[in-house]
């Protein structure tokens, strides 16, 4: 039987896809906000099978996020190859929350080998987010942005424009030129440019980021256009259809394999719908997307000069047929991070800058990594907080740490995070009467609390002993629930079940939610003791083999239990 791609491609928080392929190699890149290091890379060589080759942005003068707001930071990310090397352009968007206007500074970095290292960025104007660099058959190279209006009065989202680059001289030149002011669907973005047969292709993501996105295609001779738009207009798009598990599809680009097959790697969301939001509105309107924005592909056909979906009409399939390779799976990754090796393991993100070993250390305590308490969880700053994609809607997180508090001021632990005021955790603290205790605590839109218990006081657990302490977190779609361990074989739960639903991107404001629910360890000392935590491991384990969302009001009887239940 041949091979089937399972969607979505690249799970959890993987946004704004760019592919590419060099030889026989597929790459992806994609956007990581206030997340360090910047820039996500997966690669692959059957397009079935991906694995995290690392990140673009790895040094703190390359991308200096310190401070910066959610969902600020890297946007979409551009990927190409010419002259020998890889290019990528991204914007570093900041102070977006600071009225209609935007600034967006444009970079690009180079690099010989996908791996780094990366150059230095280059700056390469502003004004919009969302750059990309095309590489014409003559040699010169445009860059292709967007370009952002905040007049009022005015589409915010403004023309699609090019500019030359000089790349010898690592500058813009001549005009910024409008190509294209977009389909009436509007918050025209993510331009790309493909050239095939003496067509321009311009790729744009449009209708916005939520549930009427789409994917674009139009053409034209000439660089500089006119455009005419697809017959089909939007060639992937989900609005209008409630009912498909790949939500959200849009901002897309193409890639070819070398037997001549074509494909379209795109944006989607794997919505919960929480069924008392539900009773409200349409189905599609009551959606959280928990795990962000994902990674999707679709097998496309070439007709007439257009691109077509290889399935007909313009809906994302979950399954698609594999292209014509042999297959290339990579070694499994290990559930279990045992912090033994001198590195810390790519799949761990820090917020806003690097981890240092001033306050992150696999050297300190071998075999564990120490985590010197800063900033509480709230602050845009020193962030002494370590986490991964939550990837399934049905996943258990679990650590051992080993912590001793001295006051109520210090907290060390396990955190579900989506931004800096919607998290859940559960800390292990010392409370008034000298206790070690465990606690969970949360913050919603801002707002904290300690849930369960009294109503006064979170419930909290006194632990008798100084040893190690077992933490977990399990997600059963709609639910998180903490619990711990002193043996790591009797559990016992803490707090009450939580709503996963407003950890995501459809939670309160709408704008400028972009990134998607992470689990992870900390240590804040707010006394500025620098009191540390050591923690022996993190694993993290998918709980249901179903890559649909399940419905929230069906969860009832889940893997979770089973899983209880049997262990
Ligand atoms: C990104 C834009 C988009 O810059 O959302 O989905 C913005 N498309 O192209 C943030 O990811």
């Amino acid at each position: 039987m041949s091979q089937v791609i399972q969607n979505p491609i690249l799970p959890g928080f993987n946004p704004d896809p760019s592919v590419i392929r060099v030889g026989d190699d597929f790459y992806i890149a994609t956007s990581t906000f206030e997340w360090f290091p910047g820039v996500r890379i997966h690669h692959s060589r059957d397009l079935v099978n991906w694995r995290l080759v690392g990140h673009v942005l790895t040094r703190s003068d390359q991308l200096d996020m310190r401070g910066f707001n959610n969902s600020d930071g890297v946007y979409a990310p551009a990927l190409s190859h010419a002259d020998g090397k890889f290019w990528l352009t991204f914007s570093c968007t900041h102070n977006s929350r600071g009225g209609a206007w935007m600034s967006t500074p444009c970079y690009v970095v180079t690099a010989e080998s996908i791996e780094g290292p990366w150059s230095d960025p280059v700056a390469i104007g502003g004004g919009g987010f969302d750059p990309s660099l095309f590489h014409d058959d003559d040699g010169r190279k445009w860059v292709v942005n967007m370009t952002w209006d905040g007049r009022s009065g005015h589409d915010k989202f403004g023309d699609i424009v090019v500019q030359e680059f000089d790349a010898a001289e690592g500058k813009l030149k001549g005009k910024r030129v409008p190509i294209f002011a977009g389909t009436e669907l509007g918050c025209t973005e993510g331009p790309q440019i493909l050239k095939k047969n003496g067509y321009y292709y311009l790729i744009t993501a449009e209708g916005g980021t939520e549930w009427n996105h789409a994917v674009t295609v139009c053409r034209s001779t000439d660089l500089f256009g006119p455009y005419e738009v697809h017959p089909q207009k939007y060639i992937l798009s989900s609005r209008f259809q409630e009912e498909n598990p790949l939500q959200r599809s849009g901002h897309g680009f193409f890639v070819d394999t070398p037997n001549g097959e074509w494909y379209l790697t795109h944006l989607c969301g794997r919505p919960v719908y929480d069924p008392d939001a539900y009773a409200f509105g349409p189905k599609y309107a009551t959606g959280f997307s928990i795990l962000g924005r994902e990674t999707a592909i679709q097998k496309v056909e070439w007709r007439d000069g257009w691109p077509w979906l290889a399935c007909g009409g313009n809906a994302p399939q979950m399954e698609v047929p594999a292209p014509d390779l042999p297959a290339h799976p990579w070694p499994t990754t290990d559930k279990v991070d045992n912090f033994d090796s001198k590195q810390l393991s790519s799949q761990w993100q820090t917020l806003r800058e690097p981890a240092e070993e001033s306050w992150c250390s696999l050297t300190q305590k071998p075999g564990h990594l120490r985590l010197i308490g800063r900033h509480y969880l709230s602050s845009r700053f020193d962030q002494s907080l370590l986490a991964r994609r939550i990837e399934h809607h049905q996943m258990r997180a679990e650590t051992l740490v080993e912590y001793h508090p001295e006051s109520p001021m210090e907290m060390a632990g396990l955190v579900v995070y989506y931004d800096n005021g919607n998290y859940y955790f559960l800390k292990i603290t010392r409370d008034d009467s000298d206790n070690k205790v465990v606690q969970v605590c949360s913050s919603i839109a801002g707002v904290y609390s300690e849930p369960g218990g009294d109503g006064q006081k979170g419930e909290t657990a006194i632990i008798e002993n100084d040893d190690p302490l077992y933490l977990r977190v399990t997600l059963d779609t709609q639910w998180y629930q903490f619990s711990y361990s002193t043996d790591g074989r009797h559990w016992a739960n803490i707090g009450p079940r939580l709503n996963s639903t407003p950890l995501s991107d459809e939670y309160g404001n709408l704008i400028f939610k972009f990134t998607g629910s992470m689990v992870g360890i900390f240590a804040c000392d707010v006394n500025e003791q620098g009191r540390h935590a050591d923690f022996s491991h993190f694993s993290y384990e998918q709980l249901s083999a179903d890559s649909k969302a399940p419905e929230a009001n069906e969860l009832q009887v889940s893997a979770v239990a089973d899983l209880e239940a049997a262990s």
